[in-house]
């Protein structure tokens, strides 16, 4: 645990005036710790300060390098627009050696950002307002990130994507068992053969062939955009998963987490529906912005990212649990198993409904021909 001892040591390694008294746990993110450090200055400006996960994120100078890339880029972009750039890019600080990143003497790694005040995420997005100003969000980061070449960024997780790979680290854990977990688990593994053929759209060769490679962010969480104070699209934050990727994958990460009525790791399977009037509204934002540029394959592929996120994303949780919850953090024993099955819930009835939502993708796109 921190004390403010050692935040108060980590903050003097960078140019601020944080207040290392006055500092909480920030957010529900499943990796990193993330506090909010207030200003000594009743003025502010606040900070978020990260520690990074070292054992997920192994090198941290060349993600550091990535989140810089992007964010230059897109701060040029809003400066373009005549946006305001400190409150529409997520900023990092220098620390005083210059690098974007301290390194305490345990061998932790921290960043600092500026607090967007004034600002609001959602795990469960609640209007169509939300989700649509949330769509306008992804679509114009892709948007400002498409004159970037593929292979230029650093492949920050390996296989991030990759359902063959995630299918193999499932094996890998089951084979292993450490946890004595895999008997209790059959039904689950039930589900992941039944749809497991039908997941490898982004694997196979004719579709490889006709799909860009675009920098993504790769973890389009709905909390992951900040609404302003009418709910108003503000600004795109975590940007350490972003690197290269199919826009299908955002578009799906995104719809994961709007069209699901409930929270990402609910216990009632019942209590998972899907909201199609957020949908909807989210495929109009998105479209706003992305329909200028989006091939047809890409287009036509979006559903497909609908169905394959939460899939992979149970996939990752089930293994998780397999394996001792090593990966993701837990609230209690079984969590990574619950939040599975709730995904699995979620893709049995995205599954049910893909020919509607696909319509709906395909009318809104007719609007832009
Ligand atoms: C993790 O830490 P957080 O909550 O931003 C994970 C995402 C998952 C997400 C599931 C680097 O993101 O891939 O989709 O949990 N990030 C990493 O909630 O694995
Ligand atoms: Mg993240």
């Amino acid at each position: 645990m921190q004390n403010s001892k050692n935040i108060a040591e980590v903050v003097s390694h960078f140019n601020c005036t944080a207040n290392p008294e006055s500092y909480k746990p920030y957010g529900s993110g499943h990796i990193n710790d993330t506090f909010f450090v207030k200003s000594t200055s009743a003025s502010g400006p606040d900070y978020l300060l990260q520690r990074i996960n070292h054992r997920i994120f192994t090198n941290v100078e060349k993600l550091t390098e990535n989140m810089q890339r992007v964010t230059s880029h897109l701060q040029a972009k809003v400066k373009q627009e005549g946006g305001d750039v400190l409150k529409e890019v997520m900023t990092l600080l220098p620390a005083t050696d210059g690098k974007f990143f301290y390194q305490d003497s345990e061998g932790s790694y921290w960043r600092m950002f500026y607090f967007l005040g004034d600002t609001k995420s959602y795990d469960v997005v609640e209007t169509p307002k939300q989700a649509y100003e949330g769509g306008k969000a992804f679509g114009r980061f892709q948007a400002m990130l498409a004159d970037i070449p593929a292979g230029e960024m650093f492949e920050v997780i390996p296989n991030f994507h990759n359902i063959q790979k995630r299918l193999q680290h499932l094996q890998d854990a089951i084979a292993k068992d450490a946890f004595g977990r895999v008997a209790s688990v059959a039904a689950e593994l039930d589900i992941v053969n039944k749809y497991a053929a039908s997941m490898q759209y982004f694997q196979q060769p004719e579709n490889v062939a006709v799909l860009p490679i675009r920098v993504t962010h790769n973890d389009t969480k709905f909390n992951n955009v900040l609404l302003n104070s009418d709910d108003e699209a503000q600004c795109v934050i975590d940007l350490e998963t972003v690197m290269d990727g199919y826009v299908a994958y955002d578009f799906g990460d995104a719809i994961r987490t709007i069209i699901n009525t409930t929270t990402e790791d609910e216990a009632d399977l019942s209590k998972i529906q899907l909201n199609m009037p957020l949908f909807e509204a989210y495929v109009k934002g998105y479209l706003k912005e992305a329909s200028q540029f989006l091939m047809d394959a890409e287009v036509n592929s979006l559903m497909k990212g609908v169905l394959l996120l939460p899939y992979m994303q149970a996939v990752r949780f089930l293994t998780d649990h397999i394996n001792g919850d090593t990966y993701f953090k837990i609230k209690f024993e079984g969590h990574n198993l619950q939040r599975a099955r709730a995904q699995f819930q979620l893709v049995k009835m995205l599954d049910a409904n893909a020919g509607a939502m696909q319509q709906i993708i395909l009318n809104e796109m007719d609007s832009y021909k």
